[in-house]
């Protein structure tokens, strides 16, 4: 049997069908530096609850499926020893030997669907890696994406990817992407990437009543709401590009490559712009948080 253990605040919140915003712990082992990582975690955590909804942030721990880490095992995860990078095919070997990981989107999308939760928090979701068409580096997020009955919010993919080739991709496996407040998709660290999107979602309530029909829809599997970096804490994108140059560079010359490369690209933009990365990942990640925890709200109101 599929070892899961559910807090009981959140056995108790799916009980009573009370809005529950999955979170993922990736970005707390692998995202971001310590100490910060565990400040970040608690404080997305308080958003949600702020915003009248239930967090669950989701990690592997002694080998189970936990859905609702308390303070305790976040700073576990926080403190990073020992914790795998969990996708979906990552999670057999890691119950098998009863270890420890940190969900990405894809195996936290896995594990919330167990749990019958219906929308999730992270940063920005993996995508087509840039070169990603000889490479073939493309995240299992957009597979998991295709099947999990979840909408994400998120601020859109991060921009270290080819962002043209990561909306093709979603777009091949039938994930609709509704922009929060926006037409264009989010690029992560700016409010926009050059792209349109075709949904536009203006408020909690029209995200949803979107959520809703799709939900209702056979199989539909997810829905991807791109959710922009709020403006005061976004930078200029020929900024980010060129720290983004050269981190590929540095990761190209250190040989580093598969679930390794989207840590190592992160904290390299963390030092190649002096920490400013990291303050506009924080600023969105408790920005998407709260607007997950809206829209949780008004789900439950459908
Ligand atoms: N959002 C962030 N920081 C992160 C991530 C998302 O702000 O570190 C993580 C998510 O867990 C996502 C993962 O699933 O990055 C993508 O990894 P990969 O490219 O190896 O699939
Ligand atoms: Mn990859």
């Amino acid at each position: 049997m599929l070892p899961v253990v559910i807090a009981a605040n959140i056995q108790q919140a799916i009980a009573s069908r009370a809005p529950v915003v999955a979170l993922e712990s990736t970005v707390i082992a692998h995202g971001l530096p310590t100490p910060r990582n565990s400040e970040v975690a608690l404080a997305c955590e308080a958003a949600v609850r702020a915003r009248g909804a239930t967090p669950a942030t989701i990690a592997i721990l002694d080998g189970r499926i936990v859905i609702g880490c308390d303070a305790d095992q976040i700073h576990f995860l926080a403190r990073g020893a020992n914790i795998a990078k969990i996708s979906r095919r990552d999670l057999a070997a890691v119950i098998a030997r009863r270890g420890n990981g940190a969900t990405t989107v894809a195996g936290t999308l896995l594990c919330a669907a167990v749990a019958g939760i219906r929308v999730m928090a992270t940063g920005g979701i993996g995508g087509v890696h840039r070169g990603g068409e000889t490479s073939m580096d493309v995240s299992a997020d957009l597979q998991e994406l295709a099947r999990a009955p979840l909408a994400v919010v998120c601020a859109g993919a991060k921009s270290i990817l080819d962002l043209g080739r990561t909306l093709e991709v979603l777009e091949t496996n039938g994930v609709p992407i509704a922009g929060f407040g926006t037409d264009h998709f989010p690029a992560f660290y700016s409010q926009e990437s050059g792209f349109p999107v075709e949904i536009r979602v203006n408020t909690a309530t029209e995200a949803a009543d979107l959520i809703a029909a799709h939900q209702s829809i056979p199989n539909a599997g997810g829905i991807v709401i791109a959710n922009p970096v709020p403006a005061d804490a976004a930078i200029p994108s020929q900024d980010v590009e060129k720290w983004i140059l050269n981190a590929l560079t540095e990761a190209q010359e250190s040989g580093v490559s598969g679930k390794d490369l989207t840590p190592f690209l992160l904290s390299s933009l963390t030092r190649l712009s002096s920490g400013a990365t990291l303050e506009s990942n924080i600023a969105l990640l408790e920005n998407n948080a709260s607007v997950a925890a809206e829209i949780a709200v008004a789900l439950h109101a459908v």
